[in-house]
Formats: C-alpha cells, structure tokens, sequence
C-alpha cells in the first residue's frame, strides 16, 4: 500500500514520511496528543470509508450495512461496558461536534450554561466568546480559586444566581482532579443538568485512575477518543438511558451526515484496547511519570500553575518562572526537539497568540515506554532549554540528546526508525 501511495503521489508520501519522521525523533509533551496504536492505524485505513450509514444500526437510511452495523455495536457495547454508561454514541466526528450534539439535544437556544473559565483551564467548546456555540446559549463561568482549585462555594453562589439548566465541567488546562460530587452538589440545588468533558482524562478514567463522573450521577460524559483514550480522532458521548434518543437524534440527523465507519472501527480497537489490564498500567504510569515530571520542574524552581499537577498535565508559567512569554518558550523547545504547546494562564494578561506559559503532560511519552529516569531528564531538558535561551551550542546539545532519548523509545505505529 505504501509503494503504490509512494509512486503515485510522492508528494503526499513524501509529507507522510516527513511526519513519521519528526513523530519519531522529537519528544511529544502536548498533553492533548498520543501515539495510537499500529492496530488503530489499520483498521482506519480501510474501506469502511466508502461506506455511507446514516441512522443507527438496525435502521439506516442506505442498504449494504451488514458490516457496519457489526463495527457501530461493537464499538457501543465496549463504550458502555467499558465507562459503565447506560448508552454510547460513537458517531460524532470530534470534539466540538460531540459538544454541541449535546447542548443541542438537552437544551433550547437561549438557556444558559455554566463552565469553566478558558484561561483557568477551560475549553473553547465551553462557549468561548469566539464559538458559535456562545452565540446561541448564555455560557457563564467559574473560575479556581487563588490555590488553583475550584471553590464549590463560589460554583454555588455563581449557580444560584444565573440558574444555568446545565453545568459543564472539564478541561483542557486545568491540572487538577475533578470533584464530580461537589458538581452534582451545585447541579441539584439549582435543578441543572450535569456534563463533564473529560476529554483529556477520558483514558485515566477508562484505565481505573480518576474518577468517573457516571459513577457520581452525572446525566452526560463526552470524551474525544484520541487524547489520553489513544484511540483514532472521535469523539464519544456517554449519557445515562433516559437522554439516549435525544442524543442520537441530535447526532443525526440533527448535526451530522454519514458518520465515519473507518473511524468507529478504529474507535471500536481503540476500547478493546483500553480494557486491557495492560492499559490500567499505562494509565497509572501516565499519572506517575506526571507526578516525577512536576515534582523535578519544581525542583528546579518552576512555577507551575496550581502548584503542581493530580492528572497527566502542567502548565508552566514561562514569565514568572523564565522572563518568557508562552509562544516564544514553546518556539525555543521545538528548536530542541520537545513539543509543547503555548497556554494561557489564570486571568492570563497577554493574549492567546502569545500568553504566559506552555502546557506539557505525560501521555505520549507513556505510550513511548517511559517512566521515572526519563521524565526527570525531559524536565532536566525542558529547564535548560530555558535557561539558557540564545545558546545556540548549548541547544544543539539538548537536541541531541533529545534524539538519543526518543531512539532508546520509538514511537508504535508503522513509523521508521529515527535514523531512516
Ligand atoms: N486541542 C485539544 C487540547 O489541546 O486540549 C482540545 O481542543
């Protein structure tokens, strides 16, 4: 398949080879990324994406589905088993359409939602002033309190106030655990909906280490499939049975076409994947090599926000800790061979283009085989890669020996060695 990719259009080839290379050779700390599984891989590019299957199976809206409706059950029998959800919907193509599916399904245009604020941790599918989304619904935010942690009585007091239907909880920056009781505390005094996007954690919590919002009775749980999850780009939504159908239809045919069955299969892989007990020891380690990778930075003298991290995330405040602004520090790790990317911090002063720090986590790492020894040296890397900014030997040096840790740990995947 790669020779007829590689004679037919050697330009795409060239780009996929590139991609595998730099995958390989440079160190993957965004903590939104992963490496997925050379099995994932397969089942993904397969012709399951000639396939079109609107509806659910057992009723769809083209013939021919005797396979897709074999993946589709597949893949929502391992969700439910595997969160232990009453219902799984495996069609949404990412995760803002998983997101908005949502609102969509149990709210009216106009009702008000309350979520976290962006810059302490939020997610821009939250009802960022920029999404459609906060031009149809009223978003209004929380925030952590000054020690980085949410104050439930503040959530509270925001709640009775605006009287949301629907509380949001989840992130993409904050690096604490979730008190998913302490959410459903706020929801029932003020009669609103629960949902919690766990897409970062969604495969911490699959493999047993944080906490599942379905257990504390939250009515819906999204998580996109390919974060922490290592599955293929997805995004599922779990809910308990009586919101089921109004989910469904608002997947389809409420915002989505054909869904992509290459993906669920992929998606399906994913989840036999991650029940495993070898995928409760990745997880656990993901968590672990966190605690090092935190524990060292602040060794050195970092400030991390929140003082430090429970889940597989950090944020570094690159001012105060270097004089840096976000988009030039990760500008300086990528020279080096360390992928972060630029964040905002709480009620951060500068603009998202630039802020004042870079978020980093452990999942890709993980799955490269890593563990303690290593994320000492990454965060050994990371420091000196700030320290000494305009040292262009002295980032060489790091570069180098960048190459040699991700050589000792190659990617998965059908990916070259580092030295091809
Ligand atoms: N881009 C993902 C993240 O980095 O958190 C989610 O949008």
């Amino acid at each position: 398949m790669r020779d007829l990719l590689q004679e037919y259009d050697p330009e795409v080839f060239d780009a996929i080879l590139g991609e595998e290379r730099r995958q390989q050779s440079e160190l993957e700390l965004i903590p939104s990324e992963n490496y997925t599984y050379p099995e994932v891989l397969a089942a993904l590019g397969t012709v399951f994406t000639n396939k079109y299957s609107e509806g659910y199976p057992g009723n769809r809206y083209y013939g021919g589905q005797t396979y897709t409706d074999v993946i589709e059950r597949l893949a929502c029998a391992r969700a439910r088993e595997l969160f232990g959800a009453d219902h799984a919907n495996v069609q949404a193509l990412s995760g803002a359409a998983m997101n908005q599916v949502v609102y969509y399904a149990l709210l009216e245009p106009g009702d008000s939602i309350l979520a976290m604020d962006l810059t302490h941790g939020g997610h821009l599918t939250h009802g960022s002033p920029v999404s459609h989304m906060a031009r149809v619904f009223q978003f209004h935010r929380y925030k952590a309190g000054a020690d980085g942690r949410i104050d439930f009585d503040e959530v509270l007091r925001i709640a009775e106030q605006v009287r949301p239907k629907m509380i949001l909880c989840g992130h993409s920056s904050y690096p604490r655990e979730l008190d998913y009781s302490g959410f459903r505390r706020v929801a029932d005094a003020v009669g609103a909906l629960t949902m919690a996007d766990v897409s970062h954690v969604g495969g911490l919590i699959a493999g047993g280490q944080l906490a599942n919002p379905l257990e504390h009775g939250f009515d819906v749980v999204t998580t996109t499939t390919h974060k922490s999850l290592r599955g293929p780009r997805g995004g599922l939504i779990l809910s308990k049975g009586e919101f089921a159908k109004k989910i469904d239809k608002s997947v389809f045919p409420g915002l989505q076409g054909g869904p992509h069955m290459h993906t669920i299969a992929a998606i399906a892989v994913a989840l036999k994947k991650a029940a495993e007990p070898e995928f409760r020891e990745y997880a656990a380690r993901t968590l672990s090599n966190a605690q090092v990778l935190a524990g060292r930075l602040l060794e050195h003298g970092a400030q991390l926000v929140s003082g430090g991290t429970d889940n597989h995330l950090m944020v570094v405040n690159t001012v105060g800790s270097y004089g840096i602004e976000g988009r030039d520090a990760q500008k300086l790790l990528e020279e080096v061979g360390l992928a972060t990317n630029k964040q905002l911090i709480p009620d951060d002063s500068l603009s998202a283009q630039r802020t004042s720090g870079v978020r980093l986590g452990t999942p890709a790492p993980t799955t490269r085989g890593m563990g303690a020894g290593e994320m000492t040296a990454v965060a050994d890397l990371f420091v000196r890669a700030l320290q000494n900014k305009g040292d262009s030997d002295g980032a060489e040096a790091i570069r180098s020996e960048v190459r040699a840790l991700c050589a000792r740990f190659p990617a998965p995947g059908p990916l070259l060695p580092t030295s091809a």
